[in-house]
């Protein structure tokens, strides 16, 4: 009786009224009548829960009673996006709670709206931990989500004056339904201070002493599987100050300091870092960092783990995923509990740490790889510090054994960087000490391992593997994109949602006349849905007859957002100029979504940009309304769900070699959208999936992109020469799109002229030739339908359940599943 949870409320539409109702009165203390839609909203998302709420106590007692191996995900970031629709999907509690709310006059689609996304996250890395997250409970895999509870997540995007303007994201402030505070559960994380030798019976044992610390909180989410009736847990931390820690102070009569301290303590868990890709060394990341991987290991040290549990066992009982380098500072962290807290030998606890770690990279740029100065790292973790010199010296030394005293080879791998300053590679770190280092795309895994870390790969054979991204399809098509997953399952049946590879049985219906129009129908309804929400939203309209061009990412240079401006000033100039009638232009509307990270000046140089070549083509009537530029403000997962199941073309034009490996461009394709790609990233594999004829390929490769390299680019060169590129690039700079201000965008034509670093110009005239191909492929119909029908049969690849099968299969060696 003691172990077995109480069952949920009948699943009738009356069990369910009555359960709401409940909520509603003593929940929130108010009655139907004086409720708003915040009070329904978060009543509904509590009655939600208690229909999970058996099926997690269940899940979390089975995982501890198993002793079977388990994954602990370590991310800095989780980009959920709304737990609404999701958790009634998981429960099969749609109808129901539609049919109960409609009885009280409720819209559930209202309610829905009212959740603020928790967009903890910036971008792919926190999308796609979340994807897994959601994989793993649907694959009933024992699994722990670590990370941080960030009172404020990624910015609220703005555009005054056409520009960026960051406002915060207060996603708490009208109530946290889905989490579950555990202040019982709490650690306490030291910061700062020394360490010190002492003698333990004789045996020398160091201690680290801490200056400071915080106070850890856990806050439990519910992770629910599809239909499966397993609820995994996220756990994100929040820090707040000890009670020592402003006791002390006030105890000491500074009332001001004691209240300051508390707010210093309270800030490491604060704001989510809105960069995507330039780790800037700031010292309250690494708190961050260190911070929730420290209270992550002990809770699962002392928490999770049955008491008396032997830790020589560690490895036979979990992995701890490393989403990138942001958790490394978990391995001395690991360390330093077996070895001072549990008084391990050395070689014993780093046997161990050795085969518990496994590092996934995100990235091939060199600015994006994390390195932490020792000086730094010593005064905020000085024993982490000595542990990390330690693990270098004896990976030196076995470096030198294996290669000889081969000075080169040992200043490129040694984890400590010398120049320009003293500072730890983490990559190189979470490589020695990873059993396995993974990339996230074929073509990102091979770079990974022949350029970025060679020798690394050449002296730990096998070290290295691929595992391909993926998506849930669960979020990004059973519930984004309910009319093309009503007739999928009309056609194959349900069992496509969780084994994706079943859209394989549409491709014969690529050649039905009647599927095709269905499909063209859904697409066509999913325009006017997008169309909707944008209208609401911004007030922004989608024409009917037009195509959806869309490019939703980070702004980021290397993806080239500026590419695709070039593409849209080309296609305005040929208008313009005369040189195409407007009647003669496929209509088109591109819709951008991209937030720039609020230190990176180009990118946000590059939305202003976009802006103002929207706001001109838009305007001017020339252009009879057949081109149309949309960027509407504040791409989130939420907007994601409407604006890529309406999309006709999937645009991924990143520099090859760039693009680890994106997974927008899955979820356009698993939507029925065709994409137009350079051969980078997981773009490769959608190509080579869908076939040539599915896909529109432009631009070099990335042997080509080395080569222009190596041989000396100069875009000025391809300006001088294309007089269509010149003409785009001298109607931005003539202050066409800037009122007449020559300045505004000079700093873009400059830098696109005289560095272009991500060779923007280089790939112009290929991208356009592509582009009028799209147009030409865009009026027959009939052919693109087919195209796009294939698209879907073919991508069930990227599932993110077939990524965990990798993982599974590669790095963590769990137990099958089913
Ligand atoms: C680093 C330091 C300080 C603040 C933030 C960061 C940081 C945060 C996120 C650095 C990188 C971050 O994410 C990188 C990322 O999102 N990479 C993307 O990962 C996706 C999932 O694997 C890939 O699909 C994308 O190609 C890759 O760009």
């Amino acid at each position: 009786l003691a172990t077995a949870p109480v069952a949920g409320p009948p699943t009738s539409v009356d069990g369910f009224v009555k359960e709401f109702l409940r909520e509603l009165n003593f929940g929130q203390g108010v009655t139907l009548a004086q409720s708003t839609v915040n009070d329904q909203y978060l009543a509904l998302a509590r009655t939600v829960r208690h229909y999970l709420m058996a099926r997690w106590l269940e899940t979390s007692r089975r995982q501890f009673e198993q002793q079977t191996k388990g994954v602990a995900y370590l991310s800095a970031e989780y980009l959920l996006g709304r737990q609404l629709g999701n958790a009634l999907l998981a429960t099969d509690l749609t109808e129901v709670v539609e049919d109960g709310l409609r009885s009280l006059g409720i819209d559930l689609a209202t309610l829905r709206s009212q959740e603020v996304e928790p967009g903890l996250g910036n971008g792919g890395l926190g999308r796609l931990a979340a994807c897994f997250i959601d994989s793993l409970a649907t694959m009933g895999v024992p699994c722990i989500g670590y990370g941080i509870r960030y009172e404020y997540g990624i910015f609220r995007q703005t555009f005054v004056d056409d520009q960026q303007v960051e406002q915060p994201d207060g996603w708490l402030a009208l109530g946290a339904p889905w989490e579950f505070p555990h202040p019982e559960q709490a650690q306490l994380i030291g910061f700062g201070g020394h360490t010190e030798t002492y003698d333990d019976e004789g045996v020398t044992r160091t201690r680290w002493v801490p200056a400071w610390d915080v106070k850890a909180l856990p806050y439990n989410y519910m992770v629910p599987g599809y239909l499966n009736g397993r609820v995994n847990t996220l756990r994100l931390w929040r820090a707040v100050a000890t009670d020592a820690f402003d006791l002390k102070i006030f105890n000491a009569g500074d009332f001001e300091e004691a209240v300051r301290s508390q707010t210093f303590a309270e800030n490491i868990s604060k704001v989510l870092y809105p960069e995507d890709s330039t780790p800037q060394g700031k010292e309250l990341r690494l708190q961050q960092q260190y911070f929730f991987v420290a209270a992550s290991i002990k809770n699962f040290v002392y928490d999770v783990l049955p008491e008396g549990f032997d830790l020589h066992e560690l490895p036979e009982r979990i992995i701890f995923q490393l989403n990138d380098t942001h958790p490394v500072i978990g391995v001395p962290e690991l360390m330093r509990v077996l070895v001072d807290e549990k008084k391990m030998d050395w070689d014993e606890a780093w046997a161990i740490t050795k085969q518990c770690f496994a590092y996934t990279c995100h990235t091939l740029l060199p600015e994006a790889l994390e390195v932490w100065s020792v000086d730094l790292l010593g005064r905020l973790l000085p024993r982490h510090l000595e542990i990390i010199y330690r693990i270098n010296d004896e990976f030196l030394a076995e470096v030198r054994e294996k290669f000889g005293d081969d000075e080169l080879r040992i200043r490129r791998m040694s984890i400590i960087q010398e120049y320009p300053a003293r500072a730890v590679r983490m990559a190189y770190l979470a490589t020695v000490a990873g059993a396995k280092v993974n990339g996230v795309a074929e073509l990102h895994s091979q770079l990974l391992r022949e350029k970025v870390l060679p020798d690394f790969d050449e002296f730990y054979p096998g070290k290295f593997t691929n595992v391909t991204n993926g998506v849930t399809p669960r979020r990004f098509l059973r519930l984004a994109n309910p009319a093309l997953s009503e007739l999928i399952t009309e056609t194959i049946g349900v069992g496509w949602i969780t084994d994706l590879e079943r859209l394989r049985e549409l491709e014969p219906y690529a050649e039905d006349e009647e599927f095709r129009a269905r499909f063209a129908a859904i697409k066509a309804h999913n325009k006017r849905r997008a169309n909707a929400v944008l209208l609401e939203r911004d007030g922004f309209t989608v024409p009917d007859d037009h195509m959806v061009d869309v490019m939703v990412k980070r702004l980021h240079e290397y993806k080239r957002q500026l590419l695709k401006v070039l593409h849209i000033v080309t296609l305005y100039d040929r208008i313009v100029s005369g040189e195409v009638a407007a009647a003669d232009v496929t209509p088109r509307t591109f819709i951008f979504g991209a937030k720039a990270a609020a230190g990176y000046a180009m990118a946000k140089r590059i939305i202003h940009l976009i802006n103002a070549v929207g706001s001109t083509v838009n305007a001017d009537p020339r252009v009879e309304g057949r081109l149309k530029v949309l960027f509407p403000p504040n791409y989130n997962v939420t907007l994601a769900e409407k604006v890529i199941p309406a999309a006709d073309l999937s645009e991924q034009i990143s520099l090859a070699g760039k693009e680890a490996s994106g997974t927008g461009n899955m979820k356009f394709a698993l939507n029925g959208a065709l994409t137009i790609g350079t051969d980078d990233g997981a773009n490769v594999e959608i190509r080579e999936l869908v076939g040539d004829e599915n896909f529109f390929l432009f631009g070099m490769s990335e042997p080509e992109v080395q080569a222009l390299q190596d041989a000396g680019y100069r875009p000025s060169a391809f300006y001088e020469s294309d007089p269509t590129l010149r003409r785009a690039i001298d109607l931005i700079a003539s202050g066409a799109f800037s009122g007449g201000d020559r300045s505004t965008f000079e700093p873009v034509v400059s830098n696109l002229l005289h560095q272009d670093r991500f060779m923007v110009l280089a790939d112009f005239a290929s991208y356009i030739a592509e582009q009028d191909r799209v147009d030409v492929a865009y009026g027959d119909q009939e052919q693109w339908t087919r195209s796009a029908i294939l698209n879907v049969a073919r991508t069930g690849f990227f599932s993110s359940d077939r990524s965990m099968v990798d993982y599974i299969d590669r790095i963590w060696h769990t137990p099958p599943v089913r």
